[in-house]
């Protein structure tokens, strides 16, 4: 082992020294213009940034090496070929011999001796001649990467010599994220969304930096993944949704299928199964799950809080073992969320009890519970996690037990929300969000929470109002983006008139990735593809 991986380096060396070679040979100075890396338009922002004012310059004559052949790396390595190629439509070769007249090299690199110890912390050293990317593990790679790849320019630069060149400005970046849970979820219950759908979403989140989807994947109008031993849940409880449309559900083959879309990007997919309120499809489906007293019916409105298990059956129990056991073995990721929000017709001493008890279920079946933040009104372990949306009494119950905290304020981060009163998807109930509310706060300090109970920042999109892409990225974008930003970035790199500026000029990104995000008139896009007006036309 140690020795393939000496022989790697070596000749990883030996390649670099004869490209060198080869390029004082060859070297037709190129005379940049002066750049400004620390002017660049990172999103999320990074820690640190010292320009040295020159340019790499991308062409088809650069090669990307990487540590360890066919490993992780040398994913990663692919992984950022193929998006310089769908952006600036170069081929570059990755760990293959290097290319005869190869002149530029980008290193990614395996590195022990980092100023950080995170594993997604990364340092990017940009010169004249060689990009090195070094990080501790290939997850702080993947970050790497996409702050590369956001300062390629859209344009190549054909006056500065005779190939196209796609400079790069020179410089150091170093890079860490201020939470290690950066999140957003997406409601597939209220509407279903497809798997395409939702690795678009993946993509996008994973270009800035996010890196956990929490998908909602039950409620009162759907149920959303097969359950192989309790099948009328997806038959029945997933024929609809809001509005009376077909509904639809990921088989286990489809949320396998996306897991591993995620985690080719680093990111982590947390199921929510929500009981025992928010459970009518379930109840629709098999009946003597139902504890509100009523008939359940298939239901296709917007109201909540009215549905329940019935807590004090064994059977009940037996039911949830089942689905948690299923859904755990499908997903490699720490955590399983079971949801615990408005059971408003839950009796409070069988909403406590319900928790305490499925909140064994969840750890015999090797996976950390995540609830709500109604589950803090429960005994539960410290190990559990609380979602922060609704109570500061909640929240502050949680950290007194010793839990850890993610933080969704509605009032704050709820992706469902309108941005103002012509808004034309959304909800307005906990607040209006426009593009500068969802960004000016802070996390680190909200409601007065010790930083180190908090795990991280996570922005919600309910989808009682979207039904398909298009209105799921009006809400989400840009909104979603500056939640990158207060997960990632720390404090004191927050600045709403510079994130304002580098927002503007997301719009290139944005309209190639064909988003059709909200053109707020708060910010000055950089030649957007939709204006303010046009969209409020349609
Ligand atoms: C509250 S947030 C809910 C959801 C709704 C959402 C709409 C939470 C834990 N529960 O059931 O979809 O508001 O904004």
């Amino acid at each position: 082992m140690l020795k393939s991986t000496l022989i790697k380096t070596f000749s990883f060396l030996f390649i670099l020294i004869h490209v060198l070679a080869c390029q004082e040979e060859k070297k037709k100075p190129i005379n940049f213009p002066p750049t400004n890396l620390a002017q660049e338009s990172f999103m999320p922002k990074p820690l640190k940034i010292i320009p040295t004012h020159s340019a790499f310059a991308l062409d088809r004559y650069t090669a990307i090496f990487t540590s360890e052949n066919e490993s992780e790396y040398e994913k990663v390595g692919q992984f950022l070929a193929k998006k310089i190629k769908a952006k600036i439509d170069v081929e570059i070769p990755v760990n293959s011999d290097a290319p005869e007249g190869t002149q530029r090299v980008i290193y990614i690199n395996r590195s022990d001796s980092l100023e950080m110890e995170s594993p997604e912390a990364y340092e990017l050293y940009i010169t004249q001649d060689t990009v090195i990317l070094n990080s501790n593990t290939a997850e702080g790679a993947f970050r790497g990467i996409q702050t590369l790849r956001q300062i390629i320019p859209e344009a190549s630069n054909d006056t500065l010599a005779e190939q196209r060149i796609w400079p790069i400005p020179s410089g150091k970046i170093i890079d860490n994220p201020n939470f290690a849970y950066r999140g957003s979820m997406l409601d597939v219950a209220r509407h279903f969304f497809s798997v395409e759908d939702v690795k678009k979403y993946i993509d996008l989140l994973a270009y800035y930096k996010i890196n956990v989807l929490h998908l909602h994947l039950t409620d009162d109008q759907g149920w959303r993944i097969e359950i192989k031993s309790w099948p009328k849940l997806t038959e029945i409880g997933g024929s609809t949704e809001v509005g009376g449309e077909a509904g639809g559900f990921f088989t286990q083959e489809d949320y396998k299928e996306i897991v591993a879309y995620a985690a080719e990007r680093y990111m982590t997919i947390i199921p929510e199964v929500d009981m025992p309120g928010h459970t009518n499809a379930a109840s629709v489906s098999y009946p003597f799950l139902n504890g509100n007293g009523k008939t359940p019916k298939l239901y296709e409105g917007t109201h909540v809080g009215f549905s329940t298990f019935n807590t004090r059956k064994d059977t009940v129990y037996a039911f949830i073992d089942d689905v948690v056991r299923e859904i755990s073995a499908i997903t490699p990721g720490p955590y399983f969320h079971i949801g615990g929000d408005e059971s408003h017709v839950t009796k409070k001493r069988d909403y406590i009890y319900f928790v305490e008890r499925v909140e064994k279920i969840v750890q015999k079946h090797g996976k950390r519970m995540i609830g709500w933040d109604e589950v803090a009104t429960a005994d539960i372990d410290s190990t559990s996690i609380a979602q922060w949306w609704a109570s500061e009494e909640n929240a502050k119950k949680a950290v007194e037990k010793g839990m850890q905290l993610i933080v969704s304020p509605a009032k704050k981060a709820y992706l469902d929300m309108q941005y103002d009163t012509l808004s034309k998807h959304g909800l307005h109930w906990a607040a209006y969000i426009p593009v500068d509310t969802a960004y000016v706060w802070n996390p680190d300090t909200y409601g007065g929470i010790p930083k180190e109970n908090i795990l991280g920042v996570e922005a919600p999109l309910w989808s009682e109002t979207i039904s398909n892409i298009d209105e799921l990225e009006y809400l989400a974008f840009p909104r979603v983006l500056g939640y990158s930003e207060l997960s990632w970035s720390t404090e004191e790199n927050r600045d709403w008139e510079d994130y304002k500026v580098r927002l503007a000029n997301q719009a290139p990104f944005l309209d190639r990735m064909d988003v059709k995000y909200y053109p707020s008139p708060l910010i000055d896009w950089k030649k957007s593809k939709y204006t303010y007006e046009e969209i409020e036309k349609d």
